[in-house]
């Protein structure tokens, strides 16, 4: 468990592995997982008028408004609180990078590299529980009965943006929109990059420096 209040960043490309490793974080040290894109999937299922507006551009590839997706994430960051949060899909530009940083001290940026050929081999196996946002991959995170979630039972389901060409398109925005938003985060001394083409080999990493960096 955090023994102060931890506010991390997640930043990698799309299927580099933030949810799973987030999650792992958050498992291990008692942290609420934030996800955008979690949060907009739940809401295109829900079919809220956040989700309408969400629902073409997630389809597309692209990034949905900064109005709208700052506003959304800010609200939960405010229903969090007082408690230690690991960020994922957010900053995605340098506009919303700014943002954050007028509302919030941000503690650490960990950023994850991986190769673009490893990504697109996970991205074909994933399927995930939409309503909860847990993700399984076929060979590396099985669920327990085939095609079913793990706690609820219910299908699981592919994502609408995990088409070869849609994934293409999030990886070249990724490279156009992160490396500035990287850049800007380095400049505070904030980035600790995690190499790696598995998540076994990147956690034990991940491990040693959350330990130091929450007991610094
Ligand atoms: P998201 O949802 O933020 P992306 O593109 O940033 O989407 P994504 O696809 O969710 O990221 P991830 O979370 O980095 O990927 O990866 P993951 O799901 O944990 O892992 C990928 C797969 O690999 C899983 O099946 C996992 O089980 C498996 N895996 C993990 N480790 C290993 C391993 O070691 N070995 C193997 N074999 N498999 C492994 O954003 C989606 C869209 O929402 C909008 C945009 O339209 C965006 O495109 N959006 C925003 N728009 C504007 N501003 C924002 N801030 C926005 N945030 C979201
Ligand atoms: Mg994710």
């Amino acid at each position: 468990m955090y023994t102060k209040i931890f506010r991390a960043v997640i930043i990698g490309a799309p299927g580099s592995g933030k949810g799973t490793i987030s999650t792992l974080i958050c498992k291990n040290h008692g942290c609420v997982h934030i996800s955008t894109g979690d949060i907009l999937r739940q809401n295109i299922m829900k079919n809220t008028d956040l989700g309408k507006k969400a629902k073409q551009y997630i389809a597309e590839g692209q990034l949905v408004p900064d109005s709208i997706v700052t506003k959304t994430t800010l609200a939960r960051i405010t229903e969090v609180g007082n408690r230690s949060y690991i960020l994922d899909g957010f900053p995605r530009n340098i506009a919303q990078a700014e943002a954050l940083a007028a509302r919030e001290q941000i503690d650490a940026v960990i950023t994850l590299d991986i190769p673009h050929d490893v990504i697109i081999d996970r991205v074909r196996n994933r399927w995930i529980h939409a309503p909860s946002g847990r993700v399984y991959n076929i060979g590396f995170q099985d669920p327990k009965v085939p095609g079913r979630d793990d706690v609820t039972g219910e299908p699981l389901t592919q994502r609408e943006d995990d088409k070869p060409e849609v994934v293409a398109k999030r990886l070249q925005l990724y490279d156009e929109l992160m490396n500035p938003v990287i850049a800007w985060y380095e400049k505070k001394g904030l980035v600790a990059n995690f190499k790696g083409k598995q998540t076994k080999e990147i956690w034990p990493r991940m491990e040693l420096y959350l330990n130091d960096r929450i007991n610094a």
